[in-house]
């Protein structure tokens, strides 16, 4: 082990896939080793995530992050200069209270998970293993079950569409490999189909086809037939998951589906997904109401949580205490594990943590706004997380995680299994 004293901390701006400006962060350490991360983007976000620190002002709509990147540079070196970075619980607290606020406003939730994860890496590089090893410190893991999508809706497309992710999962396949595998082959009907239909319109931010449909049940019907067409069994081999990222149009109790032109209440919403969940080979669905809708996260697991996974992602916002007070409440069985939302990467470790004590399905994922970063990647399998969500089946920021998957894979070799169904709910097996 070289010496892991941090001699320096540099920050840049680099740009993300929509082309917007984001905050790459150096960890340099005296012994030489060095760590890189670059902060990721939400478009639709929880009200209590960390926030990144934007400059305003018209250049770049107002997103450049100078002044993220200015407290990189600045505070933020100072106060990790000396520091060991194998200690990233100590290191994460000085980020903390260097801060000083509840989500990062001042220095930025940007300046700060960049650099928390760029520590990390410099941590591992100066143990000479890879990230997912030095994370997984000799215990078992499993490869994990890949969720990828397929249309792109909601915030990511202009809200062309109420649903925001339109996604497969391939619990019966034997690898991550094959996963990827049968994925490609559902992924390519479903632009045939979109061909033939003469609704084949490039993709949306996550590199999911644009959804150019009458109905959100017309992409659900698409969803089927392009797993039929592939060659697969709907449900049984190829199932859906559906992110509703309901926070984006649900509010007070009230829901406003734009494309069917139609409002509903919390139970209206409930019975709604109750039949797309009876209809379609659904075993996954992530924010079914909105942030703001305790009780009905507790109706809507009550009802179908024994069938379905169900996960939290703006209502959890990678919090290890609202994990625990969702598992007392019962108002959920799944928690998404997001590092930006949380800040730092010991935040997000107590989130997975907590969703893992509650007995609850964990899902690390990536945000609509990414990079070629792919830490993400190796905290799903060093963190054993059994589920990971990086969004679709093309573009090379979502493709870089995947192809790492594979990678640490294929070095895993019989060391580690693929979560396949075992990752879901037992109740979701069920077509
Ligand atoms: C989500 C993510 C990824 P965003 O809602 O789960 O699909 O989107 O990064 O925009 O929050
Ligand atoms: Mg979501």
């Amino acid at each position: 082990m070289t010496d892991t004293t941090i001699a320096a901390v540099r920050g840049r701006r680099v740009w993300d896939s929509r082309g917007r400006p984001t905050v790459e962060a150096d960890v340099i350490l005296k012994g030489g080793r060095s760590g890189r991360a670059i902060a990721p983007a939400g478009a639709s976000t929880g009200t209590g995530e960390a926030v990144d620190k934007r400059d305003g002002g018209t250049a770049f709509g107002g997103l450049d992050v100078t002044a993220a990147v200015a407290a990189v540079n600045g505070e933020i070196a100072a106060a990790l200069a000396g520091r060991d970075a194998r200690d990233q619980a100590g290191i994460d607290a000085v980020l903390i209270a260097l801060d000083g606020t509840e989500n990062f406003a001042r220095l930025g939730g940007n300046a700060v998970v960049a650099t928390s994860m760029a520590v990390l890496h410099a941590a591992a590089a100066a143990s000479g293993q890879p990230l997912w090893r030095y994370l997984s410190q000799g215990r078992k893991v499993r490869i994990p079950l890949p969720e990828i999508q397929i249309f792109g809706g909601g915030a990511h497309a202009a809200r062309r569409v109420d649903v925001q992710d339109f996604m497969v999962m391939c619990p019966a396949a034997t690898s991550f490999a094959q996963a990827l595998d049968w994925t490609a082959e559902v992924y390519r009907a479903a632009g045939t189909l979109m061909k033939q239909a003469g609704k084949l319109q490039g993709v949306a931010d996550e590199g999911g086809f644009w959804p150019a449909f009458a109905s959100n049940e017309e992409a659900l019907d698409t969803l089927v037939r392009a797993i039929e067409n592939a060659g697969f069994k709907p449900g049984a081999e190829v199932a859906i998951s559906l992110d509703i990222a309901a926070s984006e149009f649900g509010r007070d109790g009230v829901y406003k589906l734009a494309l069917e032109q139609r409002e509903l209440d919390s139970a209206g919403m409930i019975a709604l997904l109750g039949r797309w969940l009876d209809a379609y080979p659904i075993v996954s669905i992530e924010d079914p109401l909105a942030e703001d809708d305790r009780q009905g996260f507790q109706d809507f697991t009550a009802a179908y949580g024994s069938r379905c996974q169900v996960i939290g992602d703006d209502y959890l916002v990678t919090n290890a205490g609202r994990v625990e007070a969702a598992a007392r409440e019962k108002a959920l069985n799944a928690v998404l594990i997001k590092p930006n939302q949380s800040g730092t990467v010991s935040g997000t470790r107590a989130a997975l943590e907590a969703g893992k004590a509650a007995g609850f399905g964990t899902i690390v994922s990536a945000r609509s706004g990414e990079t070629e970063d792919v830490t993400i990647a190796h905290l799903a399998v060093g963190w054993d997380s059994g589920q990971f969500k990086v969004g679709s089946f093309t573009r090379s920021e979502r493709m870089a995680k995947w192809n790492e998957v594979l990678r640490i894979e294929e070095e895993l070799a019989d060391e580690a299994g693929f979560a396949g169904w075992a990752a879901l709910p037992a109740g979701a097996r069920r077509w």
